[in-house]
């Protein structure tokens, strides 16, 4: 028996993982009580990564195309193959021809992520797209505009802090997201215990929203004026405290004149709390030595999502509570990828063919990704390269999305399954995953909680016909990058030579623990240390971290205030609401987006993909409890089982995305035996956050309706 010691790279959380195997056989995995960081916790998907392991659908070899089966090949076959069709596509139409999504676990996995960047400038192409358009671009957006740089997050010194104000984030079950969390319930728990409070706003009673000391129910979408309202009671009732940050941030005063209109009293019935409610909340906030104000997922994916991070960065701001202990405060990390990424965080450089949509850090947002297929022209694309992601799921419009990749004259999938996305395939190349490669988290680490750092050597051992997600991606490099022989030659063999290790510890040696400092941290050290090493809590480190030119903050820079002009037909449009129900998505411990309902331990038990309604608004439509139910939009309808709940607001209903895996020709057999629906057939590509292009996928207007009573068993194989 061999123990090993691992961090789970599935969530956030970065979680120390204890494995015991036997053989190649996995006997145990449980939380590393030793880990610095997580100190043993762990969560159901952290045990199931040994299903990952074995799982007899896990592709290993590359598979072609052959009609309506796959075939086996050699990777030299593979990698001949693709070069020839991409290169023959990128000489026919140009190289915007070739279109490149990433996805989530992409930044999960240290071979992907290191090798990432290079390949995708070598590609040369202007048709980037990745998953976090699809999740935090509009606070990657603010971050540039405010602190110089996309990945200059704000990261809520948790442990330290005396009051959390959460927006639209459910930190229990995603384990805490931009905000690496292991056990954040008992961090929660820590802030109550020491007479902190924890105060979530949602549209559903969470398990989050249960633990909180204060929860309101807010109407989606509508955010933005309660933090409108929010700044408007700092400056009426005086509570700024700027005395540190006024040296180095403009726009205070402006934001003043810019916030003026928005009283609680104008937005309280707009939005569903009452004014005297937000007034009380802002005392709290002011009243606490520390606060946080934090936002996520469900302030981000609305239409109003950079307005939504620009105000709770700048309440963080106002209140004194930025770059504080126990306030926002940006980490160090032992490998400084913000640092790296410098010269890659710039926006606004192009745009989109079609829509006009921008970039930001070199992607285009996926909302726009389909129209860039299907609407011909020169700049269309002609063929695509995933990469770690499965749109197909999990971009607005699966329908014209699906269909958009069944037109294009080829894709190449690199990835783990057979699925939703990867069917459409002509060639997949799969990489080793999980238990069969190296980790360290140089992505998570810029939000983690403390600067530590902690490397996981594999588990397992490949076998000679498997290969690593980095020797894909750089050999698919080799063969696409155009330009001078003499120099690629050079510039490829520079690029082998530094495999994932020594870049790691190249990075971790120049970075702020390495040779120039008392540490000397090296990746020796850190394999000498398997629990890791912890540099201890977030330290101030403004203004000389910020990226901006002139190392200030503009609160009110221009692309904000332009976007706030929107605000008034926003109000006019609640004002005048009807009576529609608003669609909101929803999370599960147990399922991480679209890809592990292949492992039977987490989709065992009742089906997660459900209807959530309140029993009101059930009434008003007459339907049953646990019964199928039409869900429509103005983009498509779903049939889905509804569970009753008081947990959510009235006029709101909850559907979980990641579902749906009912479409042929994949090869994911445990999931598609609860196959559930794709919420994302409901969603619009048309409905963005307007300065980013981000996708809107909470709040949408949908209609309910009882599905007769003898169709119920006919539709209920359909659905979840
Ligand atoms: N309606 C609605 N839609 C949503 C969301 C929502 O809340 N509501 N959430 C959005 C969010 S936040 C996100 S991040 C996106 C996620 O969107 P995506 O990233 O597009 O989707 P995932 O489900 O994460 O798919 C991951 C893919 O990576 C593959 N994979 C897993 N491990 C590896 C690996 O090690 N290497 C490689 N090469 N491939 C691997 C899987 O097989 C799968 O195909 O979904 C978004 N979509
Ligand atoms: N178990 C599990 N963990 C995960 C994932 C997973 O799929 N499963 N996915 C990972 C990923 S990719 C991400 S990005 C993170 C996301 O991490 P979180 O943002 O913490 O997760 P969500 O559960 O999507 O929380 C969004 C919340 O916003 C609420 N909401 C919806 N609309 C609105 C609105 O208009 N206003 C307000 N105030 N709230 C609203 C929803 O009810 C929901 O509770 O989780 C990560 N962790
Ligand atoms: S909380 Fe996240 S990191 Fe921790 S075990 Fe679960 S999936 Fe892995
Ligand atoms: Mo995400």
């Amino acid at each position: 028996m061999k123990v090993h010691y691992r961090t789970c790279h599935l969530c956030e959380a970065m979680c120390g993982l204890r494995i015991e195997t036997d053989g190649g056989r996995v006997v145990k995995i449980e939380g590393d009580k030793e880990d610095v960081y997580s100190k043993g916790h762990i969560c159901p998907k952290g045990v199931a990564l040994q299903d990952i392991h074995n799982d007899p659908d896990r592709l290993k070899y590359p598979i072609r195309r052959k009609g309506e089966e796959w075939e086996v090949i050699s990777w030299a076959e593979a990698f001949d193959e693709v070069e020839t069709n991409l290169n023959a596509i990128r000489d026919k139409y140009g190289p915007d021809a070739l279109g490149l999504y990433m996805g989530n676990p992409g930044v999960h996995n240290t071979g992907t992520g290191l090798f990432f960047f290079d390949f995708a400038k070598a590609l040369d192409t202007k048709n980037r797209f990745a998953s976090h358009s699809l999740d935090q671009l509009p606070q990657m957006f603010v971050n540039g505009e405010m602190f110089g740089h996309q990945a200059m997050f704000p990261v809520p010194d948790l442990e330290r802090t005396s009051y959390f104000l959460a927006l639209g984030a459910n930190p229990l079950v995603s384990n805490g997201s931009i905000m690496s969390t292991p056990d954040i319930q008992g961090k929660l728990k820590s802030l109550q215990a020491r007479g902190g409070k924890f105060v979530v706003i949602d549209p559903r009673r969470t398990r989050s929203a249960k633990l909180a000391d204060e929860h309101y129910f807010i109407h989606p979408g509508t955010d933005v004026l309660f933090l409108l309202a929010f700044v408007h009671v700092l400056f009426e009732q005086k509570l700024l405290r700027v005395d540190t940050v006024a040296a180095y941030t403009d726009g205070i005063q402006t934001m003043e004149e810019l916030t003026q209109a928005y009283s609680p009293e104008l937005v309280a019935s707009l939005i569903g709390i009452e004014a005297s409610a937000i007034r009380q909340i802002v005392q709290d906030f002011c009243a606490a030595e520390q606060a946080i104000c934090y936002g996520r997922l469900g302030v981000s994916v609305q239409e109003y999502g950079s307005l939504c991070h620009w105000l709770i960065n700048s309440i963080n701001i106002l209140t004194g509570n930025i770059d504080k202990a126990g306030g926002v405060m940006f980490p160090r990390p032992a490998m400084d990828f913000v640092k790296l990424l410098k010269h890659e965080a710039k926006a606004f450089r192009w745009k989109s063919r079609v829509r006009g949509l921008p970039e930001v850090a070199s992607d285009l947002p996926s909302t726009v990704m389909a129209e860039e297929v299907l609407t011909p022209g020169e700049g269309q694309i002609k063929a695509m390269i995933t990469l770690a992601g499965n749109p197909v799921l999990s971009a607005p419009n699966s329908q014209q999305l699906d269909q958009a990749f069944s037109q294009l004259e080829y894709q190449v999938a690199i990835d783990i399954y057979l699925n939703e996305t990867t069917r459409h395939a002509n060639i997949i190349l799969p990489p080793a995953t999980a238990l069969e490669v190296l980790h360290y988290d140089f992505v998570l680490n810029i939000v983690a909680l403390r600067n530590v750092a902690n490397f996981s050597p594999p588990v397992f051992s490949i076998n000679s016909n498997q290969r690593f997600d980095w020797q894909i991606i750089l050999e698919l490099q080799k063969r696409l990058e155009k330009g001078n022989s003499l120099f690629l030659g050079l510039k490829h063999r520079i690029l082998s030579w530094l495999t994932p290790e020594r870049r790691i510890n190249l990075g971790l040696r120049l970075g702020p623990y390495g040779i120039f400092s008392k540490h000397k941290l090296s990746l020796q050290k850190l394999k000498d240390n398997p629990h890791g090493l912890d540099f201890g809590p977030l330290q101030p480190a403004l203004p000389k971290r910020l990226f901006t030119k002139n190392k200030r903050i503009n609160l009110a820079f221009p692309r904000i205030v332009e976007d706030l002009k929107r605000i008034p037909d926003l109000i006019k449009q609640l004002k005048s609401n009807s009576d529609s129900l608003l669609l909101i998505g929803r999370r599960d411990l147990r399922s991480n987006n679209s890809w592990m309902h292949n492992c039977i331990r987490l989709v065992k038990g009742p089906d997660r993909c459900t209807l959530l309604m309140h029993p009101k608004d059930a009434a008003k439509r007459k339907l049953e409890r646990n019964s199928l139910v039409e869900v429509s939009s103005s983009i498509g309808q779903v049939k889905i089982v509804v569970e009753f709940t008081e947990d959510i607001m009235p006029g709101v209903v909850s559907i979980p995305h990641g579902w749906g895996h009912k479409l042929k020709g994949t090869k994911i057999r445990v999931a598609e035996q609860k196959a559930g629906v794709n919420v994302n057939e409901l969603t619009s590509e048309q409905v963005v956050d307007a300065p980013t292009g981000n996708a809107v996928l909470n709040g949408i207007v949908v209609e309910v309706r009882a599905v007769p009573q003898d169709q119920q068993v006919a539709a209920g194989a359909n659905a979840g």
